[in-house]
């Protein structure tokens, strides 16, 4: 016996909770990645793999975002990739470099898998958070990403993925 009660019935898929709004929920299809800010990114990617025993799916860096950053794979799931998303700032004026400056390393954000990122920004939006982009920009492995401000989601900076076809 478990020592929890569950929630959802195990034998029915987990019904969508509709909002007074009709908002089509729940937005989410998974955990596509946690962020986390490193100061070396080498030295964690190897902390990652000896410890944990994975490996980095992919390595890019991405100006825009200010960062340098490793995908390391957890899981291949129905639904899609899951990763751990180590990030190295390329500039201290970066939202990765004022965090570190400012927290040191650790937890920085939680990405999840959206279907539609463009309806995902539009359905939160109505909800009263306010995004960080007008628009979604270039993630990594060519997601389309959203981020919506920490201010609005209890302290937790959130970002919206969407999946290049085949991986979402
Ligand atoms: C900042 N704050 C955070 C936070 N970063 N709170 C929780 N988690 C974080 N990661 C808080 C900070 O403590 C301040 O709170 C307040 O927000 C303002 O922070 P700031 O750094 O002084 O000022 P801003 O407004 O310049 O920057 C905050 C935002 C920025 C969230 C707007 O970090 C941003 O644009 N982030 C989205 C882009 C990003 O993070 N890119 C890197 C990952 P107090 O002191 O006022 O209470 S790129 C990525 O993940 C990719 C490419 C991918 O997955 O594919
Ligand atoms: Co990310």
């Amino acid at each position: 016996m478990p020592g929890y009660e569950a929630v959802t019935p195990t034998d029915a898929p987990p019904q969508p909770a509709q909002s007074v709004s009709e908002r089509p929920l729940p937005l989410f299809t998974r955990i596509d990645h946690v962020g986390i800010a490193v100061d070396d990114l080498d030295e964690s990617i190897a902390w990652y793999e000896t410890t944990y025993g994975l490996t980095v799916f992919s390595r890019e860096t991405n100006e825009q975002q200010g960062v340098d950053e490793a995908m390391l794979l957890v899981a291949h799931t129905p639904v899609g990739g899951s990763y751990v998303q180590l990030l190295k700032p390329t500039r201290e004026d970066s939202p990765v470099g004022k965090f570190l400056a400012r927290n040191g390393p650790g937890v920085h954000h939680i990405g999840y898998g959206v279907v539609d990122v463009e309806a995902a920004m539009r359905s939160i939006e109505q909800a009263g958070v306010r995004l960080v982009d007008a628009r979604p920009r270039h993630g990594s492995m060519g997601a389309s990403i959203a981020f919506l401000h920490p201010k609005d989601t209890g302290g937790v900076l959130t970002e919206l993925v969407q999946a290049v076809e085949g991986d979402a």
